[in-house]
Order: C-alpha cells, then sequence, then structure tokens
C-alpha cells in the first residue's frame, strides 16, 4: 500500500450523483485549498526568512572577509558602517546611526536585536556613536566614536553585545576563550589618567553590565585587571611582558591594532590565559607588519575564584574609568572568534585571490607590500563575503 492510499472505496463513491455545477464547484474549491495551503508555505518560510535575517543580522554587521555569519567560529563582526533599525537621520553633518538607542528603550520596543544589531547601547549625553565620512580603518567609511571627558565614567560611549548564534531574543552563546579584534585611534589631545578600562570581560547576556571576569586598556600601556586576582586580591595589573612595549602614547592620530586573547581558568586555579597584540597602521591604517606583534602572554591568570562557572558571553566596551581619561577615540571593524589569532583585517584583492586574506598575511613568509593608496575605497574583498 502506498503511503497516504486509502484501501476500499473512494468516500461516497456509488451513493452520491455528481451533477456538472457540483463538480465545477468542487474545482474551485480544490483550486482554493491549493492557494490556501501554498499561502501558507509562502507566509511560514517568509517569517523564518525575517527570523533569520533578524537574528544572523544582529551579529553579523561587516562587509570583512569571514563576517558573512557562515563561519561557526566567528561569533561576532560589526564595521559600523550601517545604520540600525531605527533608521534615524543623522544627527549632524558625517554622524553616523549604527546604534542609536539607549538600551533600556530597545528592549521596551521590540529588543535590542531588531531595534539596535544586538548592541545593548548605554548613550550619555547624547553622544552620537558613530562618525562617518572616510574616516574608518583602512578607507571604510564609518567608525565608531567614544568621547570621554573625565569624571566618573567620563560621559563616554558604552556598549555590549552578546555572542552568537543567538540563543534568544537578546540572547548569546557562551565560550571559554574568545579572540577580540578591532582597530583603535585616540585623536589628538588625547590624555590618559590611569584608571580607564576599555573592555569588560563579562558572561551572558548584552545589557546585564557589571564587573565579573576582569577588564582591558587601563592607561597608554593597556594593561588588565583579571577581576579576582587584580580587584580582590589586589595582586596588580597584567602587564606588557613580552620585552617590546606599545604606548599608546605615542601612536596618536594612528589606528592601532588590537588583538586580545581571553581564556578562561579553571575556577579557583591559575591556569587561564591572556594574550595581546598591539601594531600601528598608520593614520589611516594601511600600513602593517608581516605579522601581528605579541606584547602580553599569561598562561596562569586567575580570572575567576572556584564557584564561578560562567562563560563568556559579551563584548563590552564600557570604556569606563574614574576619573575617566579625556578625549576622543575611533574604534572600527570588530571581528570575534572562538580560534584565533584572527590577525589584521584583509585587503582588496583580485577576484581569484579573494583567500581570507588575514589567513594569507598571517601565515605569509614573504614581507608584507605596503599596500597601494586606494583613494578612501573599501578595503575589504567584495567578491567573496556579501553583506547579510
Ligand atoms: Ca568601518
Amino acid at each position: 500500500m502506498g503511503i497516504g492510499r486509502r484501501e476500499g472505496p473512494e468516500p461516497f463513491e456509488g451513493r452520491v450523483e455528481v451533477t456538472p455545477q457540483a463538480q465545477r464547484l468542487m474545482v474551485s474549491l480544490r483550486a482554493m485549498m491549493g492557494w490556501a495551503l501554498f499561502l501558507a508555505v509562502c507566509f511560514t518560510l517568509g517569517l523564518l526568512s525575517v527570523a533569520t535575517v533578524g537574528a544572523a543580522g544582529s551579529y553579523f554587521n561587516s562587509s570583512e572577509p569571514g563576517c558573512s555569519g557562515s563561519d561557526p567560529n566567528v561569533l561576532l563582526c560589526e564595521d559600523f558602517e550601517s545604520k540600525d533599525a531605527l533608521g534615524l537621520s543623522p544627527a549632524g553633518s558625517g554622524v553616523g546611526t549604527w546604534a542609536s538607542e539607549n538600551a533600556d528603550v530597545a528592549n521596551s520596543k521590540g529588543g535590542i536585536d531588531t531595534r539596535t544589531k544586538g548592541w545593548a547601547m548605554r548613550i550619555r549625553d547624547g553622544y552620537p556613536h558613530s562618525i562617518c565620512g572616510g574616516v574608518g580603518v583602512g578607507g571604510t567609511n564609518c567608525a565608531a566614536r567614544s568621547i570621554l571627558q573625565g569624571g566618573d565614567g567620563g560621559n563616554s560611549a558604552m556598549a555590549d553585545h552578546s555572542l552568537a548564534p543567538g540563543t534568544g531574543p537578546g540572547r548569546g552563546s557562551s565560550y571559554n576563550e574568545i579572540y577580540v579584534r578591532f582597530y583603535w585611534k585616540p585623536l589628538a589631545g588625547y590624555v590618559w589618567n590611569n584608571n580607564q578600562k576599555m573592555i569588560t570581560w563579562n558572561p551572558c547576556c548584552a545589557n546585564d553590565g557589571g564587573i565579573v571576569f576582569g577588564g582591558s586598556g587601563r592607561n597608554d600601556e593597556w594593561e588588565t585587571c583579571p577581576f579576582q586576582s587584580c580587584n580582590v586580591l589586589s595582586e596588580g595589573y597584567l602587564t606588557q611582558n613580552q620585552g617590546n612595549k606599545y604606548s599608546m602614547r605615542n601612536h596618536v592620530g594612528n589606528w592601532t591594532f588590537v588583538e586580545l586573547h581571553v581564556k578562561l581558568n579553571t575556577p579557583g586555579v591559575r591556569d587561564g590565559v591572556f594574550e595581546m597584540w598591539l601594531d600601528d597602521c598608520g593614520p589611516a591604517g594601511l600600513t602593517f607588519p608581516s605579522t601581528p606583534t605579541l606584547r602580553a602572554r599569561y598562561t596562569n591568570v586567575l580570572w575567576r575564584p572556584a564557584g564561578e562557572n560562567r562563560l563568556l558571553g559579551v563584548v563590552f566596551f564600557d570604556i569606563w574609568g574614574n576619573p575617566s581619561d579625556v578625549g576622543t577615540v575611533l574604534i572600527d571593524q570588530l571581528k570575534v572568534t572562538k580560534v584565533g589569532p584572527i590577525g589584521f583585517m584583509g585587503r582588496r584583492v583580485p577576484r581569484r585571490l579573494s583567500l581570507p586574506l588575514h589567513r594569507a598575511l598571517r601565515y605569509s613568509s614573504k614581507p608584507q607590500v605596503r599596500p597601494p593608496a586606494l583613494g578612501g575605497r573599501n578595503l575589504f574583498s567584495t567578491a567573496s563575503t556579501p553583506r547579510p
């Protein structure tokens, strides 16, 4: 017997005489039922499509290669180029609106995933959070901007974001180990006050706030403070320890490549990892060495005490200090992965060579050739990774 096929006589067979009018009516009813089924399938697929785009869109807003959302090792990308769902008019010339609504407001109007691309914003004093007009790193148009004003917190732009894949509205996944790569530019006049923290390492999820595992970015040498060893036990900061100190103070006005590697310790055991790579990439971000330069490496970090079993779940640009630094910083081309290191961002290349450039650059044995001036064009390959 075939699947779905009934044994025995067809319904009503031999019992009802079907007139031509009834036959036409039945044909019409079948056609209507077919259309209804077709429309129901389309509607369902449409909803799924919207949901999928929404979920991917909150984590992968970047045209950088590898940031399409198809690589399960990539957890978050943001190039600060696109507006959020609010689509507000820029607050002024050259001002972007990549995330323009405070998290509490966004959550009251549908959630941060659909309103502000998954960013839980803490907008202080109405400062805009991105700036556009060929000011991004590597020839990109826009970058995030934070304005620090001293005092408690410094009224700077603050935001955190959960890590892919999403597990519900505003929710993300958690990991024992992540690599975080971005570019950082302090503008002229920047003042370091030795109390600043740029990134906090926390569990899921965005908008939860607080300090759980620690933070990085203190002073011009970007020292790191694991919460348990530094805040609780007062053992001091993790400083650059590779004999090649890099001070942001000497690179004002230039883009600094920043990559940070955090691997949580076994709770209560000093076996956590912290690594940091820093390099000067010039005022436009177009020059860089053949491989990133390691500035700090620790394999005995006490991020968390016994009993603290939570994992890394957000990237939190809390940019907080008391007193905070004073000045303006630009942030661009964020990429977060669970395997690494990530390396420098890709460059525009011929289609036949559209490899993941960061890998090619990282493992190339040849000296890095200074890239040609490209007149402000986006340097990322457009051949391999379309914008989601
Ligand atoms: Ca950018």
